[in-house]
């Protein structure tokens, strides 16, 4: 049974093509600085909203029309799996990712629920021996079902962090099970409303502890995926924890986790921070922890998370200066946390979003490799900070300067060298000519 009969395997036609299904730049073949395209962005498809997003909004119901959507959820559970497979296998998505709780649904306790999820894993295994198509990463729901009203790690009740560890326990499993290569850990409700009922030392020390676990029972079962931990400011709490690249950065740091954790950078949460994601992508690769993204896009008339589908190409010109600036991003990959808009109803819509958005990625990509190629942008930076090559900013480098030896620098030398330009505009259209 076919689920998209229209929809054929989609072919690359390069960028003459006026056909809508069809990659006018995603060449899974192609090389860009060494790498195939397929291996450099590892395109995953996000399972929670491809497949189970209805198209709610706060103001009203979903709108998708989803024709397969019918009858007994848990036997609807295992249908959806080929429905997936057979999208993801026509669009060329080598990974996918998902939550436990999009795959399959919550029995009458813990223990009917896992046995539903072992069910569905069985089949997904099964699907993903059949299409070659890998898990990037897996993660547990731990922001939905009402016991998480107050967090789940973080929560007032020790008995819902038990039970979002036994969950997270047994995601970990069936993450390793389907050869899942992350973890991811996104802090759903993991943050505050209100700080007259909170104890955040207790809740952050809780959330440590929580990881800490988590990295002890990868150990323990010997589950060797990267540990991925996914910064956003707000919503639903109106502070998040994991606030920003670098409130993550500092969380890990603290709490001893360094070592065992990168990060998950999303797009619409990088500019919820008030940052842009080049930001947040340029702040965690120099700390040597970006490890996977999220791409999407906010609206900048919106303020809340919508999730759309990337399709401007300076952003993904920039995401991929950085990511081909540390030579990739594998194990982690390039997963669409991404959502057709509400009045996008039709099945057809989530393959033209997809394919624009992996188009979208591989222009940016051609785009930042041509860049990097000449140099120039490059060569600028090198530059701009040249004064730090040799003398007085070589010491302090170095670390052999003092505000004594450069007091005295400046004082024998009484004129300092002068400032130059920082060419903004120039550089902006230099970026402009490889469009
Ligand atoms: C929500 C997050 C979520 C994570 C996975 O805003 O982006 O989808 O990626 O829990
Ligand atoms: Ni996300
Ligand atoms: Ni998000």
């Amino acid at each position: 049974m076919a689920y998209f009969p229209e929809v054929p395997k989609i072919p690359f036609e390069g960028p003459k093509s006026r056909n809508p299904l069809a990659f006018k730049h995603y060449n899974p073949d192609e090389q860009l600085e060494g790498q195939s395209m397929k291996s450099l962005f590892r395109f995953a498809v996000a399972y929670w909203h491809t497949f189970r997003g209805t198209g709610s909004d706060p103001f009203g119901p979903g709108t998708m029309s989803r024709p397969w959507e019918e009858g007994d959820r848990h036997a609807m559970d295992l249908k959806r799996v080929d429905v997936a497979f057979e999208f993801m296998d026509k669009l060329g998505a080598p990974f996918y990712c998902f939550h436990d709780r999009d795959v399959s649904g919550e029995g009458d306790d813990l223990k009917e629920t896992n046995a539903l999820f072992d069910k569905v894993a069985a089949k997904l295994k099964e699907k993903q021996e059949e299409t070659g198509i890998k898990l990037l990463w897996g993660t547990a729901n731990l922001f939905s079902h009402p016991r998480f009203l107050h967090g789940a790690a973080t929560s007032c009740n020790a008995d819902v962090f038990a039970y979002a560890a036994a969950q997270v326990k047994k995601a970990m499993e069936i993450t390793q099970q389907l050869g899942g290569e992350n973890y991811v850990f996104w802090g759903g409700r993991e943050g505050y409303q209100n700080l007259y009922n909170t104890d955040m030392k207790r809740e952050l020390d809780h959330l440590a502890k929580f990881m800490h676990m988590a990295v002890d029972h990868a150990k323990q079962i010997g589950f060797k995926g990267t540990f991925l931990f996914e910064p956003k400011p707000k919503e639903p709490t109106k502070h998040q924890y994991d606030f920003d690249a670098a409130a993550c950065c500092n969380f890990l740091r603290a709490y001893g986790l360094w070592d065992h954790v990168k990060l998950n950078i999303e797009t619409n949460h990088a500019t919820l921070a008030g940052h842009t994601m080049h930001h947040e992508l340029a702040y965690s690769s120099m700390q040597d922890k970006l490890g996977s993204i999220d791409a999407n896009t906010g609206d900048l008339l919106l303020g809340w998370d919508t999730d759309q589908f990337p399709t401007d190409i300076y952003l993904t010109t920039q995401c991929m200066l950085v990511i081909l600036g540390q030579k990739g991003i594998g194990p982690g990959g390039v997963n669409f946390d991404a959502k057709v808009r509400r009045e996008s109803f039709e099945p057809i819509d989530l393959f033209y979003a997809h394919i624009g958005a992996m188009d979208t990625f591989a222009r940016g990509a051609k785009i930042a490799a041509a860049i990097r190629k000449e140099g120039r942008l490059a060569e600028f930076v090198k530059q701009r900070y040249s004064s730090y090559d040799s003398g007085i900013g070589a010491d302090i480098e170095k670390g052999t300067a003092s505000f004594e030896t450069l007091s005295k620098y400046v004082l024998d030398k009484g004129q300092i060298a002068p400032n130059q330009s920082g060419r903004q505009e120039w550089l902006e259209n230099l970026v402009n000519e490889y469009l």
